[in-house]
């Protein structure tokens, strides 16, 4: 629990006078507006018990509206997309033209701020970006030349501190990062040693301990497939998912070792993607792409104790799959329809799958999307249109800001004060440009 958040429940304690104190209407100290959480006079952290939409991880003047779309740059491709607690988009992407850059975005929409992260070499093709606990940003990328390797840069005030971390690979593909809670990176990629381009791959895996970067690869030998994707449980377990040419494998390290389970038997082709994420109840959710007959499908996972479960969201020409949970875990699927490259997303409600369609087309090749959803439900998507000379990267999301004059997160002022500075954060009406450090109003 954010110090802010503390702080206010402590505020809203003293002045309604603590519980039980004068006329308490709340007799059974139950959670009254089922919001999941209890009212502060019963010792809970809800400021407004009456009330489901204001409890502490609530949106605070983050609400969902009509698609809206802009760019981020004049370029770029590789990218990925992040939203942390305060409702700040960031997103990294190699910035076009050669020698390759990585570049760095953040900003409310339509007021992008651009850096470069790393233009020493010759990055590569794709690019990752991870918030940690405490608000680091991690981004690693591919790098071509003088050698393989793989980049990670981290952010610390003003400066990006870059590993460039050399691989006896030809290739390396897709990096991915995530970021336990003691902020320490844990990154996957798929790496091959063989000449021939589909030849037997590992699913490699990196994570900086005593001073160096090491490795453990979560599969080696792998034929067929090629994307992975990784993510942290709430016990800091570390979880990548793969595919290969014989199905989708998840893979779980506890202590030195990586487990490995089957999570769906069928043949997953070379460029088919998968995500994965754990929502708060520590369920994990994967979303993928998978061959049917002649025709690709998108499908989301469950992970319960134990046991995948899977469920098809839709089939027919559908491509390149995200997946980013929202507010309850709530999980949201952005894919590509084939026919005409449009995008749509599929929201799970009640136990459906809602589907909203999201113009206009994005490409003429198929491009791949980085998405994130805020703490008021409302997605940002990025469109990797998938080829180095783009002009253009595009940006999609239906958030809106509506500034009500009411503290709905219970930080005890309208936004969202994440750092507990009494300022809230720009992205949600407030005027602090670095709600992660209170030495920054
Ligand atoms: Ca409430
Ligand atoms: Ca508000
Ligand atoms: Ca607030
Ligand atoms: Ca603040």
């Amino acid at each position: 629990m954010p110090p802010a958040v503390m702080r206010s429940g402590l505020g809203v304690l003293l002045l309604f006078g603590g519980c039980g104190g004068g006329h308490d209407y709340h007799d059974d100290c139950s959670d009254a507006d089922s919001d999941g959480h209890m009212d502060v006079r019963c010792g809970g952290d809800d400021c407004d018990d009456a009330n489901a939409a204001i409890h502490p991880l609530a949106g605070d003047n983050l609400r969902v509206g009509d698609w809206k779309l802009e760019l981020v740059d004049e370029g770029g491709y590789g990218a990925a997309v992040v939203v942390d607690v305060s409702g700040v988009v960031r997103a990294s992407y190699m910035a076009p033209g050669t020698p390759g850059r990585v570049r760095y975005a953040t900003g409310a929409p339509d007021n992008w701020e651009l850096e470069d992260v790393d233009a020493e070499g010759d990055v590569g093709t794709y690019t990752a970006i991870a918030v940690g606990a405490g608000g680091s940003v991690h981004i690693v990328y591919d790098i071509v030349a003088p050698v393989v390797g793989v980049g990670h840069a981290e952010r610390l005030g003003d400066e990006w501190i870059v590993d460039r971390i050399e691989r006896a690979a030809l290739a390396i593909r897709e990096p991915k990062v995530a970021i336990d809670s003691n902020g320490t990176a844990h990154i996957t990629f798929y790496e091959t040693r063989s000449a021939e381009g589909g030849g037997p791959h590992d699913q490699q895996y990196l994570t900086y301990r005593d001073g160096s970067w090491v490795d453990h690869p979560a599969a080696e030998g792998i034929v067929g497939g090629g994307s992975g994707t990784i993510a942290i449980d709430g016990s800091d377990a570390v979880h990548v998912v793969f595919t290969s040419g014989d199905g989708l494998h998840h893979a779980v390290r506890t202590g030195a070792d990586w487990s490995e389970q089957t999570l769906d038997a069928e043949g997953i082709p070379g460029g088919r993607s998968a995500w994965l994420a754990f929502d708060d109840a520590q369920l994990g959710h994967v979303a993928y792409e998978r061959v049917a007959g002649e025709e690709s499908e998108v499908v989301h996972g469950t992970l319960g104790s134990d046991t995948w479960t899977t469920e098809v969201v839709a089939r027919g020409g559908v491509r390149k799959p995200t997946l980013a949970l929202g507010p309850g875990g709530a999980p949201q699927i952005t894919y590509v329809i084939e026919d005409g490259w449009t995008l749509e997303r599929a929201i799970s409600e009640s136990g459906k799958w809602l589907v909203d369609a999201i113009g206009p087309s994005v490409g003429a090749d198929p491009p791949s999307i980085s998405m994130a959803v805020d703490a008021g439900a409302a997605a940002h998507l990025v469109i990797d249109p998938g080829w180095s000379d783009a002009p253009r990267l595009p940006y999609l999301t239906n958030r809106i800001v509506d500034i009500d004059g009411i503290d709905e997160n219970c930080d005890g002022i309208d936004g969202i004060d994440a750092d507990g500075d009494g300022h809230a954060s720009a992205p949600t009406g407030g005027d602090d440009p670095d709600d992660g450090d209170p030495s920054i109003p």
